[in-house]
């Protein structure tokens, strides 16, 4: 069975209605001896192992025909607790398919080795090894230290830290950022020969490959000006799009795998059935058969890009905002409210017309969302999605504003989201929590005319556009979802 091919056994009886005891945590724990394929040589390191790399990447290598010669070293991210509660179990963990009509866990065997964020003795041990052929990333849109230019922040001063540490001692210096993480590792690789090997972030950002590019040949350039030409001859940057609905683990996730397999797994991840995964760029050591469980290697990501940035992300950032606005906490809540469902149809009818895909690709994406966001199983809380809107709305939202722009409209589908983050900087529906909160909640004080004059203005819009059009929508819907708060 594919990945996409919708699960479908019956619905069980609840966790609730398990006999006596199921429910306890007497079950058994995963072991490689019992559940899992031994662990496997490490050729793949990751930076960043959270719910959603579990969910996708590994279970892309899960499912890869050669899956027995691609362990992967994974390191902590914003989890740090993830590598202490998975040694006990070997580094398994149950993936639970969520479909609409059931769920189904799964065991991944794929993490060979997990270690914690500040294991760089590991990380240079992995780089420097000529068998490690690819190192992937999750560690959100944040985490890539970039300025607004898009290059190296070089102003933050845990980025001034690392090349600092990376100047005075490049083999042991001691780094915390994530294109520190890379230099250090790539100098090791470089002092040990261990020739060409490919990058692979996994973030929700465009061109995420060219990114990781920039911000690493920075960082080298301020390091060891050398390492720049090493990095052009043998670092692969590979850009992707990466698609599949993950939320946080929640206690019934784990009562579900306990009742279906007697198994008491902690580290359970819930998933939907739906995944994607499209890359460009080369793989000059190898890599798994991912292209088996359904990886697309194409020459160009941009099209699938934008479709998943603006249908997908555009359509959960609208909805985190704004329905949590009306009350609403999940996404399958949201869509579920015909006056919601009004407002992402709106929003997709005026972002199709931008895309590159053909119309008929369009629309089949837009009905698989519909079906995405109804499955009930998955409890996606809009207050997940709602963090660190200053990272994403400019990426989900502001793209299709400004072509309506430069086509002479004030597009109300594309300005709602706009206005829902305002709405929603300015204390209403989904808490704040961002990255740059202590940037952008100061943009939404005062008056809304203010906010919102501020904030687009902090977005790159003109507030003025098309005889001050612009700003007036977008000042009309803050009111309009204010006056909806806490009804
Ligand atoms: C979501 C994404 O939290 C968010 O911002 O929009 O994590 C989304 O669920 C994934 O991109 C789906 O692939």
């Amino acid at each position: 069975m594919t990945a996409n091919e919708s699960y479908a056994a019956e619905p069980g009886p609840s966790a609730a209605d398990a006999p006596a005891g199921s429910g306890s945590p007497e079950g058994r724990r995963l072991s490689r001896q019992t559940d899992g394929r031994p662990a496997a040589p490490v050729r793949h390191v990751h930076l960043g192992v959270g719910n959603f790399f579990r969910a996708h990447a590994a279970w892309y290598t899960e499912h890869a025909p050669d899956a027995g010669d691609w362990g992967i070293a994974a390191f902590t991210g914003r989890s740090p607790a993830v590598a202490e509660a998975l040694a006990p179990q070997d580094g398994l963990y149950t993936l639970l398919i969520r479909g609409p009509k059931g769920a189904r866990p799964e065991v991944i065997s794929s993490l060979s080795a997990v270690h914690p964020a500040e294991d760089l003795e590991a990380l240079r041990r992995y780089f420097a090894d000529p068998a490690v052929a690819i190192v992937t990333s999750t560690v959100t849109e944040a985490g890539y230290r970039r300025n607004a230019a898009g290059g190296l922040n070089t102003d933050a001063p845990d980025v001034q830290a690392d090349r600092a540490a990376l100047t005075a001692d490049p083999e042991r210096g001691v780094v915390t950022t994530t294109p520190g993480k890379l230099v250090a590792g790539l100098l090791a690789r470089r002092a040990a020969g261990a020739g060409p090997v490919a990058l692979v972030p996994n973030d929700n950002v465009p061109e995420n490959g060219e990114m990781v590019r920039r911000v690493v040949r920075d960082l080298a350039r301020l390091v060891d000006e050398s390492l720049v030409g090493w990095l052009d001859e043998n670092v692969s940057f590979v850009t992707t799009m990466v698609d599949r609905i993950t939320p946080r683990t929640a206690d019934a996730d784990r009562a579900e795998v306990l009742r279906q397999t007697g198994i008491d797994d902690p580290e359970t991840v819930p998933t939907e059935p739906f995944t994607e995964w499209v890359l460009a760029g080369g793989f000059p050591a190898g890599r798994p058969g991912w292209d088996v469980p359904g990886a697309r290697f194409v020459d160009d990501v941009k099209p699938f890009e934008q479709r998943k940035l603006w249908l997908l992300n555009g359509s959960h950032s609208l909805m985190a905002y704004a329905a949590s606005i009306l009350g609403h906490e999940t996404v399958a809540d949201a869509i579920a409210d015909p006056e919601v469902l009004g407002w992402v149809e709106q929003w997709w009818d005026t972002a199709a017309p931008h895309l590159s895909l053909p119309p008929a690709d369009v629309a089949d994406y837009r009905q698989a969302l519909l079906e995405r966001y109804r499955n009930g199983q998955i409890r996606h809380l809009l207050a997940q999605i709602a963090a660190d809107g200053s990272q994403k709305i400019p990426i989900r939202a502001v793209p299709v504003v400004r072509a309506e722009l430069d086509a002479g409209r004030v597009a109300e589908g594309a300005t709602r989201t706009v206005a829902a983050w305002i709405a929603h900087l300015r204390g209403h529906g989904a808490p704040v929590t961002d990255a740059h909160a202590d940037e952008v909640r100061p943009l939404a004080e005062g008056s809304a005319r203010e906010a919102v004059r501020r904030t687009l203005s902090w977005l790159g819009l003109d507030p003025d556009a098309q005889g001050g059009a612009l700003a007036d929508t977008v000042e009309r819907q803050v009111a309009d979802l204010e006056a909806r708060a806490g009804s």
